[in-house]
């Protein structure tokens, strides 16, 4: 299985903040999702961060996933993640190679062909395309791209694209129909009454759609 395939769940307490990062990952890997993101945006506490992600890799030996760190490329340094994950804000993508070497997978959010482009040009391993469809996360003012542009990315790319942003089960068919390698969710699964259920569902349309 490639490393960025399928559902890709974001460990994001954002929009349920009673839901705790190592029980969320748990969940979620029960549902079977093939790729979990830490995602603990504006967390002061690095060592908190570590540690979490340090809980998280402890997974490996129950479930096989790919585990990649949003931001704080620093401690992917120290940490055997599978790759980290950048945006406009962090350090950049030629930076985080030089410090982070060859194997590791690094992302990178785009929110036009032409930055997604680029960020492939300074050696993404994959991009994250989105918002596709209007998302809480992101709330009301963020810029909604669909799916048409989405369709674009994904064939003038060469590496994967990750679809982000308001993926739900009412749109996820006409978003796997536009060729993504992955799609990934925050709202969809952290605010199920059930995550691992939901999941599961997911991954499941997934791979019947890739079939
Ligand atoms: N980037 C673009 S939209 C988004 C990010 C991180 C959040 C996606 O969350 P949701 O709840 O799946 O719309
Ligand atoms: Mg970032």
């Amino acid at each position: 299985m490639p490393r960025i395939q399928g559902i890709y769940a974001l460990c994001d307490n954002s929009l349920n903040p009673k839901l705790d990062h190592i029980r969320l990952a748990r969940q979620l890997l029960e549902g079977g999702v093939s790729i979990l993101q830490l995602r603990m945006k504006g967390e002061k506490n690095l060592r908190l961060v570590q540690e979490t992600a340090r809980s998280i890799l402890e997974l490996k030996r129950e479930f096989s996933f790919t585990f990649i760190l949003n931001d704080f490329a620093q401690l992917a340094a120290d940490l055997p993640v599978d790759g980290v994950h950048l945006g406009q804000e962090d350090l950049s993508i030629e930076a985080a190679r030089a410090q982070l070497g060859a194997k590791l997978l690094i992302g990178y959010s785009s929110h036009s062909l032409e930055e997604a482009l680029e960020a492939e040009q300074r050696g993404a391993d994959y991009i994250a395309f989105g918002a596709i469809y209007p998302t809480a996360t992101k709330g009301p003012g963020h810029p909604v791209q669909g799916v048409e542009k989405l369709r674009q990315v994904v064939q003038a790319l060469r590496v994967p694209v990750v679809a982000i942003g308001g993926i739900g089960r009412d749109n996820l068919q006409k978003t796997l129909e536009t060729g993504v390698a992955a799609v990934a969710m925050i709202g969809a699964l952290t605010l199920a009454p059930d995550i691992r259920q939901a999941a599961r569902w997911f991954m499941t349309e997934f791979s019947r759609w890739k079939r």
